[in-house]
């Protein structure tokens, strides 16, 4: 896919200079998960650029499917992985399989646990059901979620509630989550209500019982790579239908062969409602909503949609009637607000004459010309490339601005060409280029891209001009603050040792031992960091809350200025000759970034490095995988 290839043109997408976020270290909030009104499911580039592409348009759907897994909403996320309808069938006589992966203080987590609740009640035995939690697991008793240290108790206190009164835990969950910022504190009141047994709970939850319990349930989080909350699997398969009572009854007694629980039998017929998708076959595969429809259908078991192609009139109609420009389109009528599954598309509606628009980020015009068709579509004598709104279209433009090709045949190659002039690969040349690279000491993903470039500036030595700098916050607690002042100080008093101090730093963060074995003056050191921390009030700040980021990250300004110059928002950030690049973090990719930075590339420039990502984390054994290219720490 073209966001893995570390040299593909950047320049349509100003929004790939922002490091990616991965779940470990986002720190998001309800607000940043609810869309608002206005907004679009961006499944497809706005701007049209990428829309006839092939490969962009498998992510396009992709992202789709995994949107619709979590039902719209959820905390952190999506996994991308491709999801089959819900319900199984369970052979005759067992109980039926039901797996919750939650976040104690996530709203969407919150939400189906108070759903299933009663189902569980009306369905008894009839339900094997799990509950499990995603957070992370230090390995030495303490745990990080995205929520905070309250849901990590929260998580504990429901593991033990649950391991301690498997019949009425629930109870107490639905009890707590009426007031989920309470949670874990308002455990007690809530399990006292329910008559479950406090004591017991209580002594987990202090104990080493809970740790055990929460350890033990987050690996089977990791089992399933379950990363959003909630993840929910029926009978082993990921569940993508509704999150209403009812859905879940429905979808539960569906999955029954025989016997079906007594409380099968009155479960609500669910409300009819109409969908008219648009399409448009010229489109291709962008316009194909087979999958789309079928995730409707499962979070809407009441749906009738119907697909009509814009070659016919009634699409016309319909699409003038609703000032809809662009296609595929889902048109719901008013029927949709009476179903159970509305709450999770509301967000996504658009109100359009008498319909509600889905909004999926659609970018198909079916009136626009269509640029590598050699028909002349809008009919204004030219064709493709030659008509003006194909002038941005990828077959129309440089498209790769390194590969020494002339993609679009306009005589102009790579950096020559206009079209490349905000490409960072035809960033200006240096005799001695200038390599910054922005992280948090202890963001997995900054320690993964320092082993990557490790190699590089070893390799090139005095033929760049390298610093590693660091980002104006951390989210790594008081531990970074320190360390980051360390390197700043070691690299500004002894670069000479640097990289052997951050190969061993990089091992097993053991500061102290690696200043030792670098033979860095510690007395030296420590005076610089002293003044440092004076110089930016960094133990000043990090003692008054009030000038935390967002309330929960430390600053760190030393670097301040260069992270405003190129706007880096996160770990890692990557800059040559002052130009944001995207590349790869393994050793190869960064090689080839820094020596794009070069007016004549020395003959290192050829080496052959590794061509595979560090791991990210501490510690140089393993190579990690290619799902961590673009995760990064940051808000
Ligand atoms: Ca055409
Ligand atoms: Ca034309
Ligand atoms: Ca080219
Ligand atoms: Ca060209």
């Amino acid at each position: 896919m073209a966001k893995k290839k570390p040299l593909k043109k950047a320049k349509p997408r100003a929004k790939q200079t922002q490091p990616k976020t991965t779940k470990k270290q986002q720190p998001q909030t309800k607000k940043e998960q609810q869309p608002t009104q206005k907004e679009e499911i961006n499944i497809l580039d706005p701007s049209g650029r990428t829309f006839w592409q092939a490969a962009t348009v498998t992510f396009a759907l992709l992202f789709l499917v995994s949107i619709f897994t979590h039902g719209f909403t959820f905390c952190d996320t999506p996994t991308g992985q491709v999801l089959t309808t819900p319900g199984t069938s369970t052979p005759a006589g067992s109980a039926v399989k039901l797996d919750f992966y939650l976040m104690s203080q996530c709203p969407y987590g919150t939400q189906v646990a108070d759903a299933i609740a009663p189902v569980l009640k009306k369905l008894g035995n009839s339900v094997e059901f799990n509950m499990d939690f995603i957070a992370d697991d230090n390995n030495d008793g303490t745990f990080e979620s995205l929520h905070g240290q309250p849901e990590v108790e929260g998580n504990i206190v429901q593991l033990c509630a649950a391991k301690h009164n498997p019949d009425k835990y629930m109870d107490m969950i639905v009890c707590q989550n009426k007031d989920m910022g309470a949670i874990p504190g308002n455990w007690e009141q809530c399990a006292a209500d329910n008559s479950l047994d406090t004591e017991k709970i209580k002594a987990c939850f202090e104990g080493d019982e809970g740790k055990e319990l929460l350890s033990a349930s987050i690996k089977a989080s990791e089992e399933v790579d379950a990363s959003g909350s909630p993840t929910i699997f029926l009978n082993d398969k990921p569940y993508v239908g509704g999150r209403g009572e009812n859905d879940f009854l429905r979808a539960i007694c569906n999955a029954y062969e025989t016997d079906k629980p007594e409380a099968c039998s009155d479960i609500p017929e669910p409300v009819k409602l109409n969908a008219i998708v648009i399409t448009d076959e010229r489109c291709g595969l962008v316009c194909d909503t087979t999958q789309l429809v079928s995730q409707l259908e499962a979070l809407f078991p009441g749906l009738t949609a119907k697909t009509i192609d814009y070659s016919e009139k009634e699409a016309k109609d319909l699409m003038k009637e609703t000032e809809t420009q662009y296609l595929p389109a889902v048109l719901f009528d008013e029927t949709v607000k009476e179903a159970e599954g509305y709450k999770n598309i509301e967000n996504y509606l658009l109100e359009s004459g008498e319909y509600l628009s889905l909004r999926i980020g659609a970018s198909f015009d079916p009136e626009a010309e269509i640029c590598d068709n050699e028909i002349d579509d809008n009919k204004d004598g030219q064709t493709d490339c030659d008509d003006e709104s194909c002038k941005t279209h990828p077959s129309c433009m440089e498209t790769v601005c390194n590969d020494e090709i002339d993609d679009e045949g306009d005589g102009l190659v790579d950096c020559d060409d206009p079209d490349c002039e905000r490409d960072w690969v035809c960033m200006p040349k240096q005799d001695t280029p200038s390599v910054e690279l922005f992280v948090m000491s202890h963001c997995p993903y900054g320690t993964q891209i320092e082993k990557g470039i490790i190699p590089v500036i070893e390799l090139l030595g005095d033929k760049i001009d390298y610093s590693i700098k660091f980002c104006t916050y951390a989210m790594h607690g008081e531990k970074e603050l320190n360390e980051q002042t360390l390197q700043h100080c070691i690299q500004k008093d002894h670069k000479e040792k640097y990289i052997d101090y951050l190969k061993c730093f990089l091992k097993e963060e053991k500061t102290d031992e690696c200043v030792q074995e670098a033979g860095i003056d510690k007395t030296a050191l420590d005076l610089c960091i002293k003044s440092t921390n004076e110089q930016y009030n960094t133990i000043e700040n990090f003692n008054n809350k009030s000038t935390w980021l967002s309330d929960r990250f430390p600053l760190f300004d030393i670097d301040k200025e260069s992270n405003e110059k190129y706007e880096i928002r996160g770990s890692p950030g990557f800059v040559v000759n002052g130009v944001v690049a995207q590349t790869g973090r393994d050793s190869k990719s960064l090689l080839d970034a820094v020596c794009t930075g070069f007016n004549e590339k020395p003959e290192e420039c050829s080496e052959d490095l590794s061509a595979e990502s560090p791991s990210p984390g501490f510690g140089f054994e393993t190579t990690g995988t290619a799902a961590s290219a673009d995760a990064g720490c940051g808000v």
